[in-house]
This record gives structure tokens, sequence and C-alpha cells, in this order.
């Protein structure tokens, strides 16, 4: 998803509209305040470009902020102010004034809490209850946890030992890459941006973020945070823009980008890793998934029932961990699908800034486009509407918006396309199995391989099914658990590399091995 061609997706549809002002605290705790100017942010300060382009409020189309593109050359400012900063002030922080200053960020993020939500909200159009609950306290620990990591991560020694006769000891140390180029999507944008920005600082790199451009808010309104933290300018810097030929390709193909970490779709990671070859730099991707929930007849079902229907429809869908595919023991089939639906109907969509609304509308009208020509295909592929498949009516401005209603399929072959391709809204195909094989198998039958979750209450089932599940992140009894020190990535187009824990702190530094002769 994302570029240019989306209606409303940007620029095209907002041709010399100005809703500038010269301002960079756009929002204010109290709500929405209409906008204003996203500016890149490049060694400390808001800079800005001819090219502009639209942030569109999802929930009823209007524009919320105009954005300032960074064109070539401000991605290669970008790209040197943070060359700059890996040799000034930003190279004397040690690992405890480093772990320090992320603590910082993180207690800024905490004060500016509201404003992070409401910006948060504004862009993607989730339910603020969701941005309270999950996307800005996980940006906080994000800063926490690998505060409190690089502070505590050993080092690799050995005591060496040859055949003829040689000691020698050899130590690891822990370097930064350099600069690091970050990308990122619109589903869960500060939460995502800052689970990479918060272990490449640690480790000491400088970044460059280059935020989705339908949420480009809460990467710049962090810039904020930086500052007040006292993180040295450089050190952080945000270009916006899209992907192909645009900040996006910039910045992969800048030849002083020493490394890429991105999350998104498995189709742009090919892109990128294309461009990111002629440089050689490392490559970690969190990609797509068409993940799969295994529901046994001895879970505990209204547990059970709930479980699905967040690892089905939180956030709209919208997470990359979202099981798509729902295999269910045949002799709870029927009467698990009539309360999943009946869970599906509960949901409350409305106005995200509404407490009590349950689901917000998709990103943008291009990826509800996609969603929907999803739910036609379903049917046309001979599925079982089982409730949804449309569009919600609301009579009032979020007719506007870009809703549609939480879907469930049944009666589809595993060879349906809409069984086998990621679709990334709320909807879900549920099928029965009879054996445990034959769920495994189901299950494992895709290119994809993020995560899985098995539902029953034989544990020992939990322990063995689990390890056959080709993925990288399978959960039993619940979804979306996180601790964040845990090995985090896919397999096959889901991804390459992990993140989370040392396995962060291994990407985004280099180790350089001393051997001393004793
Ligand atoms: P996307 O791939 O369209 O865009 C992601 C980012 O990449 C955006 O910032 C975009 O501007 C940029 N981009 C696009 N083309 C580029 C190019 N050629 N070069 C450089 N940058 C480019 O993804 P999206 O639509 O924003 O997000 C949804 C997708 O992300 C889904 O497939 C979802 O599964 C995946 N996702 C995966 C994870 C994970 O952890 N595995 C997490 C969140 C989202
Ligand atoms: O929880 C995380 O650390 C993480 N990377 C979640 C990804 C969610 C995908 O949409």
């Amino acid at each position: 998803m994302g570029g240019r061609v989306g209606a409303l997706s940007g620029r095209e549809k907002n041709p010399g509209r100005s809703l500038i002002v010269p301002a960079n605290h756009w929002y204010d705790a109290a709500g929405l305040t209409p906008v204003k100017l996203i500016q890149n942010y490049i060694n400390g300060k808001f800079v800005s470009a001819k090219s502009r382009f639209s942030d569109i409020n999802p929930a009823d189309g209007s524009v919320i902020a105009e954005v300032t593109e960074a064109d070539k050359n401000n991605v290669d400012d970008a790209v040197q102010v943070a060359r700059g900063a890996l040799r000034g002030e930003w190279s004397r922080f040690g690992v405890r004034e480093r772990a320090a200053l992320l603590h910082r960020v993180a207690d800024t993020i905490e004060k500016h809490f509201d404003c992070f939500v409401a910006a948060e909200v504004a862009d993607t159009g989730k339910p603020v209850s969701l941005a309270a609950k999950l996307d800005v306290p996980r940006a906080a620990a994000n800063f926490r946890v690998f505060a409190d990591l690089i502070k505590t991560a050993g080092i690799e020694s050995f005591h060496t030992e040859t055949p003829d006769g040689k000691n020698a000891l050899n130590y690891a140390l822990r370097k930064p890459l350099g600069v690091v180029g970050i990308i990122t999507p619109w589903n869960l944008p500060l939460l995502l941006l800052t689970w990479k920005v918060a272990p490449a600082l640690a480790c000491g790199n400088a970044v460059v973020a280059k935020p989705s451009e339908e949420t480009p808010a809460t990467a710049t309104l962090l810039a904020e945070s930086m500052k007040e933290a006292g993180l040295p300018d450089g050190v952080y810097n945000v270009v916006h823009g899209f992907g192909p030929n645009s900040a996006g390709e910039f910045l992969t193909r800048h030849p002083d980008v020493n490394a890429v970490t991105f999350t998104g779709e498995s189709a742009t990671g090919a892109e990128i890793m294309k461009t990111a070859a002629a440089s050689v730099k490392p490559v970690s991707f969190e990609l797509g998934g068409k993940n799969a929930a295994i529901v046994f007849e001895d879970c505990d079902f209204e547990e059970t029932v709930r479980g699905i229907k967040d690892a089905v429809f939180l956030n709209t869908g919208q997470v990359c961990l979202c099981a798509e595919r729902v295999y269910v023991q045949a002799k709870i089939f029927d009467r698990f699908v009539h309360a999943l639906k009946q869970m599906a109907e509960g949901l409350r969509l409305g106005a995200p800034m509404e407490n009590a609304t349950d689901l917000g509308p998709l990103i943008s009208s291009q990826h509800r486009e996609k969603v929907l020509s999803y739910y036609q295909l379903a049917r046309d592929e001979g599925a079982t509407t089982v409730t949804g498949g449309s569009v919600p009516q609301f009579g009032n401005s979020l007719d506007k918006g870009f809703y549609v209603q939480p879907t469930i399929y049944t009666g589809l072959a595993e060879t349906a396309r809409c069984v086998k391709e990621e679709i990334f809204g709320p909807v879900c195909h549920v099928a029965p199995f009879d054996s445990e094989e034959e769920a495994v198998s189901k299950a494992n039958d895709t290119k994809y391989g993020l995560a899985a979750s098995i539902w029953t209450s034989d544990l020992k089932r939990g322990h063995r099914v689990a390890r056959q599940m080709n993925v990288g992140i399978t959960w039993v009894n619940c979804w979306f658990l996180r601790d964040l020190r845990t090995p985090f990535g896919g397999v096959g187009f889901s991804g390459i590399g992990r993140e989370g824990g040392m396995h962060s702190l291994n990407f985004y530094s280099e180790l350089n091995n001393v051997c001393i002769r004793l």
C-alpha cells in the first residue's frame, strides 16, 4: 500500500489547497487542533520542501495536514548530518548516558501522552482507546526496554587454547552500524517506528526515519520529544514522502546509509532489497502475513472466541499478526462460527475519538478498495458470508470515511485466493478440520510465516503443535501478548531476521572481535 496512486492518498486530490500555518505543535492535548504543516526534521530543525502532499483523516476524508515531501537533496542532507552526528557529541555518549537519554525520551512521550494519542488517532482513524492502550504506551516501553537492555548486554568472550599451544583472550566489541535508514508502515506508526529507533539509538547509531506517507504525524512529534530529552541534533532525522522515486527509495539507495530496517509489505521488502543490494547494506525486514489460528475442541470456548475476535478484528484487522485464517475442530465448528459472528456484530464501528468505539476505518480509500475487492472475490470464489461483506452506513460525516464491515466467511477451498493472499482488513475465513495433523498442514500451507495461535487446554498439544508451526511467533491461548526481549520476525515472505531484545541489539551493532595473544 501507500504510494501516489490512491484516491485521497495525497497531493493529487488537494492541489494547491493551503491549510498551512507555521507551527510544528499541531495537536493540543484537548483533541485535534486544525492543521498545519508537517515538515521534515533534519539536524534538529524543521525543514520545509517545495513539494507537498496531504495527510488525510481516514474517518471522514478530511485533510489534517499538509506534509512536506523530502526531495533527493533533503534526504542527502539528512543522511549527511546523521553521519556528522556520529562523529560529534553523540559519539561521546557512553552506554549509561544513552540509556538515560532513552528513558528521558520515554518520559517525554508519557508527558505528551494525549498529544501522541490524538495525532495517532487522527492519522490512522484507530479508536482512541486502542491508541491509549497499545500504541503510545508501547512507544514509551520500547525506549525503556532497550535503555535497560543496553546497560546489561554482555559481550562475548572466550579464553582460547589452540592445538599448537597458544593462548589468547577473544572478546567482541559492540560498535554502532552508523547511519540506519528506518522505513515504517501506517498501521501502528509510532509503535513500529520506536521499535526500531530505540534499539538503534541504544547502540549509538544515528537514524533517518521515513514514516508512511499515510501517517506522518507521530514520527514528527517524536522529533520534539527527542529535542526535549536532549538528543544531540542530527541523531534523529525524519524525511517525509512516498516509496518509489521519493524519500523511501532515496534513503534505501543512499550509499552513506549503512543499514536499512523496514516494516511493510512483502513486495516492498523485495524492492528495497534490490535497491539496498547495490551497496551491500544489511537489512532487517518485518513483512506481511496470512496468519492461522487453530482452535481445538478442548479449548476454553468463551476465552477463545474473545481471543479470536481480537486476533481478527483489532485495529480493523490492520495488524500484520492478525489471523485471517481460522481453523476450528469440526465438533465445535458451528457453535464457534455462531459465537464469533455474534462477537463481530457486537463491535461498535464509529468515530475514532469516541471512547465507546471498537473499530475505526481502514487507512485509506485505496486500501478500502483493495479490501472490498477481496470481499467480492470471496463471494466469487464461492464463500458463504456469515456476517459483513459490505460498507456500513452511518448517516453522518463518517460515511465519507473508509469504513468496512467486520466480515466472516466460510466455505472456501484452501486454494482460494482469499485464503492465500494477505487482505489486511477486518476479515477472516473459518474452516473446519478433523485431526491435529490436518490443522497443522493447512496452517503451514502458505508462502508467509509470521505468526500463529493455538487454542487448546491440552498444554502438551500446545507445545507439540507450536513446534510444528512454520512461523516466527506462535502464541498458545493468547495473541499479540508481547515480551519485548523475545525474538520477533517471520519466515518466508514474512521477513528476514529477528528483532526484539538482544536480536535488535545485534542487528543495530557491528561486532568487532579483538583477539589478544596471552
Ligand atoms: P508498504 O510496504 O506499502 O509501505 C511501508 C513503507 O515503505 C512506507 O513508508 C512506504 O512509503 C515505504 N515504501 C514503499 N515502497 C518503497 C520503496 N520502493 N522503497 C522504499 N520505501 C518504500 O506497507 P504498508 O501498506 O504501509 O503496511 C502494510 C503492510 O505492512 C502489510 O503487508 C503488513 O502485513 C505489513 N506489516 C508487517 C509487520 C511485521 O511486523 N511483520 C508490521 C506491520 C505491517
Ligand atoms: O509488537 C511488535 O514489536 C511488533 N513489531 C508488532 C508488529 C505488528 C504488526 O502490525
